[in-house]
């Protein structure tokens, strides 16, 4: 029998690349010479498509009729649409679960960073600086402090229990209330109103733009640190510029950047902002376990017809009649 042809849109960990290479007829899109020409040649035998951030949209779809899943590297998956999708009888898969404790991890990290102001004082050092004075006192400290968390998801539970473990105590908004012993605010300018630190690790996409915005950072405070590991569209980049400008918040923590690899010049030139090139899962362990997982969601999917982490967006075409 023929193997199911994939279609790979662009360069992937190499873990999805030799994966489905020894199960399926791969076709490596950013390879083929002439891309359009590929996809309408070999449109009719594309049942799969494994994508790495590619923009997975209406007229994507449309080219490409006889697929039936899609199996996105990432837990985000804000660049493809699922509910079109779904709409049209296509599955998407994305990697919940095995990267949390690595986003975890950054977003502590960064938080240290932010709140220590540890890369600054780097810097200080390297400049040869600490011969002359020493570094200054930093106005934050973490021990005692209220982290409020947006989006108590996964990730966000595995934030909360280092952040407790460092003496910080947890607060959370979500659309909806969760059974958890951490304060809920049911309302996002509440929660920022009431806590030191804000963490962001809500999904992106049209529902949470710019969800952070300049009344929201008003009310973070003076003292507040905003942290953001979750995506750039959430906040509102030219308020969060404005705010750190005029010492509205005290500083900001920020793996993920509106227009990435773009970052906001104002960003760039601030001292209090700490800013790091999205690598919240980005060690090998955790990218090889991303990559695995893309691969088994299209192994069990063809086997089985069962994906085994499909979006919320695609269960409904997974319930059996
Ligand atoms: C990766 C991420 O940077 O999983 C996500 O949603 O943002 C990160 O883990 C991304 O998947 C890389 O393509």
């Amino acid at each position: 029998m023929s193997r199911p042809t994939v279609l790979i849109t662009g360069p992937m960990n190499e873990v999805v690349q030799t994966g489905l290479a020894e199960h399926f007829e791969v076709i490596r899109l950013w390879e083929a010479g002439d891309p359009d020409a590929v996809l309408a040649e070999r449109a009719k035998e594309i049942t799969a498509v494994a994508t790495g951030g590619a923009e997975i949209d209406g007229p994507f779809l449309d080219r490409l009729p006889a697929l039936r899943l899609v199996a996105s590297f990432g837990v985000g998956y804000d660049k493809i649409d699922a509910t079109v999708a779904a709409e049209r009888g296509v599955i998407v898969t994305n990697t919940p679960g095995v990267l949390d404790d690595e986003v975890a991890d950054t977003a502590m990290g960064l938080l240290l960073m932010t709140a220590r102001e540890l890369s600054r004082a780097e810097r200080h050092l390297r400049a040869g600086a600490w011969t002359e004075r020493s570094y200054p006192l930093t106005k934050a400290t973490l021990s005692g402090r209220t982290m409020g968390i947006l989006g108590l998801g996964r990730i966000g539970e595995a934030i909360a229990r280092r952040a407790q473990a460092f003496g910080i105590s947890i607060a959370y908004h979500n659309r909806h209330r969760k059974d958890v012993a951490y304060s809920y605010y049911s309302t996002l300018l509440e929660l920022a109103a009431a806590v030191d630190i804000l963490m962001i690790v809500i999904p992106g996409g049209d529902e949470t733009r710019h969800l952070v915005d300049a009344q929201v950072l008003k009310a973070l405070g003076t003292d507040g640190i905003l942290i953001n590991v979750a995506r750039g569209t959430v906040v509102d980049e030219e308020a969060l510029v404005e705010a750190l400008r005029t010492n509205t918040i005290l500083s900001a923590g920020l793996d993920v950047f509106e227009h990435e690899p773009e970052v906001h010049p104002g960003l760039l030139d601030l001292g209090n902002a700490v800013l790091l090139p999205h690598v919240g899962s980005a060690s090998v362990p955790t990218r090889d376990a991303m990559g695995q997982l893309v691969v088994d969601n299209l192994v069990s999917w063809y086997e089985t017809g069962k994906p085994l982490t499909p979006v919320q967006e695609s269960t409904r075409l997974l319930r059996t009649p």
